[in-house]
């Protein structure tokens, strides 16, 4: 695909359309950089739209002169999804930021793009309401960025991810027409379902200029417990066992040691370990506090089935908020220790020892270290490979080998190779691994109807 480069004229037009944007210097840079490892791609233009008609006029104009257009939201992304590889024009969702309704009879809000996570799960909390899907950075990431990627996090294994609260979507297309993808119901059989193939197409689609969410009744009780096992395999084969007993967690985390040990360190966090491989953190919820005691009597029976060795309950909530940050902190410390990279592996839950396993076993045989922590209830493990003693020759030949290797378990043990993170840069080259030439030949086709011009988020999920 070739594509115009941005002139000054047309950067000056552009900035006709919409005046709010940086068109040069070194305020250009963090624009072309996100969460992943150290990539960095510079745009040549950064605008920041504030309604639906300036970012429709923005997408026709690059539509008409073939300017690549990548969207982004707070750059919190873990596959480089809003990176602008080709340079062009960057559009930043973050001054879209408001709540524009709350609905507390229907539970639904209607939320612009550019709303912070952790935002919107306040304002409805207050209202008694309950937003579930809860990355890790969700005090940082934008909603818009979470339904481009099916955002997950750790009460997902209860509540689902970002894909199951979303009804309806207003979406700017290519060429600059706006239309809504379902309605604001909780059944929806009109037509293909629009909705859901936007959500997780990465900014490659459409831009998301409004979103309908589905909300909860806030359960008000909940208990946490921090689990500690002598055997990281052990721990991984408990966590089938859980369900098995008939509870169904509201989170249930896997940490390895060394995850826990760079967390506690990196983030001066008073916590002893023993002689622990492992860990799991595991919560219940309810609507009423009669409702933890049975769940977590299953749970403890469960955890005694696996060779526990210490069951520790955050009695309050100063240890329940030191708990989750130590789990929560462990991506941005491990991107703070060394240099990395991060796969977002998913299998069948019942697979989740093989998969731990094959992990261990592949580090040996590749010489990488690696933290292996997430959300093992959902048979989703982030595995991230720090360089530490590798040669930069291991590093960049042989690591995406073994990389391969870990992505055909996952296909193996009847999972994929990203649960929430999505493929955006830095996967695709891996996507022949759980795609057939068919499956990947429809994909495409969906594009060329939705861009044909591909000036969408270029060079993301297709190799
Ligand atoms: C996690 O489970 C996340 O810790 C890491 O998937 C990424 O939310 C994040 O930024
Ligand atoms: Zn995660």
């Amino acid at each position: 695909m070739s594509y115009t480069r941005l002139t000054s004229e047309l950067a000056l037009e552009l900035q006709g359309i919409c005046a709010n944007s940086i068109a040069s210097g070194e305020e250009l840079l963090p624009y072309g950089r996100d969460y992943t490892e150290d990539l960095s791609f510079t745009p040549d233009i950064v605008l920041f739209p504030e309604n639906t008609q300036q970012v429709s006029q923005i997408a026709k104009f690059c539509n008409q002169h073939l300017l690549p257009l990548t969207c982004r939201g707070a750059g919190t992304g873990l596959s480089g999804g809003c990176l602008p590889v080709e340079g062009g024009v960057v559009m930043s969702l973050e001054k879209m930021n408001r709540i524009l309704k709350m609905d507390a009879v229907n539970y639904q809000a209607i939320v612009e793009p550019g709303v912070i996570n952790e935002t919107l799960q306040q304002a409805v909390q207050e209202l008694g309401m309950f937003y579930p899907p809860d990355p890790a950075s969700k005090g940082s990431c934008t909603l818009g960025g979470n339904v481009a990627h099916s955002s997950g996090g750790p009460r997902c294994v209860k509540y689902g991810t970002t894909r199951d609260y979303i009804l309806n979507l207003e979406v700017v297309l290519a060429n600059g027409d706006v239309i809504h993808t379902g309605a604001n119901v909780l059944k929806n059989s009109t037509g293909y379902n629009l909705t859901q193939l936007m959500i997780g197409s990465e900014g490659t689609l459409g831009i998301v200029t409004a979103i309908t969410v589905k909300l909860l009744p806030y359960p008000p009780y909940r208990s946490l417990l921090l689990a500690t096992f002598k055997s990281a395999s052990e721990a991984c084969a408990c966590v089938s066992s859980i369900f098995q007993a008939g509870v169904q967690p509201s989170a249930i985390e896997f940490m390895d040691r060394k995850g826990v040990a760079l967390s506690v360190r990196h983030q001066n966090i008073a916590f002893q370990q023993g002689d622990e491989a492992a860990y799991l953190l595991i919560e219940v919820d309810g609507f009423e506090e009669s409702e933890l005691m049975p769940q977590s009597e299953k749970v403890y029976e469960a955890l005694e089935k696996h060779g526990v060795i210490d069951v520790l309950l955050a009695e309050d909530s100063e240890t329940r908020e030191k708990f989750w940050k130590i789990r929560r902190s462990i991506g941005e410390v491990v991107k703070q220790h060394s240099i990395y990279k991060e796969e977002d592996t998913v299998v069948t839950r019942s697979y989740l020892p093989d998969l731990y396993e094959g992990v261990l076993k592949l580090s040996e045989q590749y010489g990488f270290e690696a933290v292996c922590y997430g959300h093992a209830g959902d048979g989703n493990l982030h595995v991230n490979i720090l360089k530490t003693n590798m040669s930069d020759e291991q590093w960049q030949n042989q690591l995406p080998e073994a990389i391969r290797e870990i992505f055909k378990m996952c296909k193996q043990y009847g999972g994929t190779i990203s649960g929430e993170h999505g493929i955006g840069l830095v996967q695709k080259s891996y996507m022949d691994i759980v795609m057939t030439e068919a499956h990947f030949e429809i994909m495409r086709g969906i594009k060329r109807s939705f861009d044909p011009n591909m000036i969408l988020n270029p060079g993301k999920i297709f190799a």
